[in-house]
């Protein structure tokens, strides 16, 4: 005798295919695949698609009802105590956008780049406001470990005014991007938005600038937004922006403490050589990793800033699991 067939295995006629290009609380913008877009709302409660998800809907008059998320190659996002915070899904590189002015944490460029390592999604990083000569040498500076470890690390001036140097870093920016799906991912006041609209004109994102002319408060992005850039399209290879809001705290609660070192590449070289398996690399006798620890006496291939980094966040991870 065969089993009645459930109600969910009918199939759906109508469903058609979309891509989240913006995700509010409430609802979500869904671009079909021949560009017209519409507000979408979650079968649910809750929206959990976000932008980069691949979207089944179903039209309920001039909007649409999201039916089903997509499997996922990847999710983006931050945790801490009280929320997870999902920044986009299906990345090929997250480019941590961070300026010579604000002066950024090196903390949460580390748990940024932790969180890109540890859904294996390429970072790159670049330094905006080249042109704030004296600040952008300093932080120039502050990431050399990050040069050492194996990081693209890129100089950059974003404003219109230096447009017309040659020197802007905008080119080998743009070869990095070009055919891919990138993150745009930093703290507030760094560039995102002033980059999606130095290559793409037309988007016409608000920016910091704009509110100062205006003298209408800090016109910050408060929604994560995806950008087509045909500009950079290379042959089939579509290329993707996605604008995302300034954070200050970077949360790593989803990341196991002990998975932590695996994340960080000036540390993982070192991993499986420490005397005891079951190596912290804070403490133990025979670490590896605390060899390389450069220390006032000591030059080692480990900045003593970045295990300091390391041994906070090993804390804070185990912290809250107990
Ligand atoms: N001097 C200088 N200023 C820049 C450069 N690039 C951007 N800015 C300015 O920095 C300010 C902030 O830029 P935004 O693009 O709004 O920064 P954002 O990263 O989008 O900020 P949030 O949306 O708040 O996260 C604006 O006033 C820009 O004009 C640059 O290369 N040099
Ligand atoms: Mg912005
Ligand atoms: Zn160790």
């Amino acid at each position: 005798m065969s089993k009645p067939k459930a109600r969910d295995e009918t199939p759906s006629v109508d469903l058609k295919p979309g891509l989240v290009v913006a995700a509010y609380g409430r609802h979500s913008l869904v671009e079909t695949p021949d560009g017209q877009r519409l507000i979408c709302h979650p079968r649910g409660k809750k929206n959990q698609a976000v932008v980069g998800d691949h979207v089944l809907w179903q039209a309920t008059g001039d909007e649409g009802s999201i039916e089903r998320l997509q499997e996922r190659r990847n999710l983006f996002y931050r945790q801490d105590e009280i929320r997870t915070k999902s920044f986009a899904a299906n990345l090929d590189r997250v480019l941590i956008l961070i300026a010579a002015e604000p002066e950024f944490s090196e903390s949460q460029l580390a748990r940024a780049l932790v969180a890109a390592e540890a859904e294996k999604i390429k970072p790159i990083i670049a330094l905006n406001k080249s042109d704030l000569a004296t600040p952008f040498a300093q932080a120039w500076e502050r990431l050399a470990p990050y040069r050492t470890m194996g990081y693209l690390v890129l100089p950059l001036s974003l404003s219109p005014r230096s447009a017309l140097i040659q020197s802007d870093g905008v080119d080998a920016l743009c070869d990095q991007l070009r055919g891919h799906t990138t993150l745009v991912l930093g703290p507030s006041g760094s560039g995102k938005s002033t980059l999606i609209n130095r290559l793409l004109p037309g988007a016409q994102v608000e920016t910091g600038e704009i509110s100062q002319a205006l003298n209408s408060g800090k016109h910050t992005t408060t929604n994560t937004r995806w950008y087509w850039v045909p500009e950079l399209d290379q042959g089939m290879q579509h290329t993707a922006l996605i604008d995302s809001p300034g954070f200050q705290e970077f949360g790593l609660n989803h990341i196991e403490p002990t998975r932590l070192a695996q994340c960080m590449p000036d540390l993982r070289q070192y991993l499986g050589q420490c005397k005891f398996y079951n190596c912290t690399h804070l403490h133990e006798p025979g670490c590896a990793v605390l060899a390389q620890v450069s220390s006032e006496t000591t030059t080692g291939t480990i900045s003593a800033r970045r295990h300091r980094i390391y041994a906070q966040l090993f804390d804070e991870l185990s912290q809250q699991r107990w």
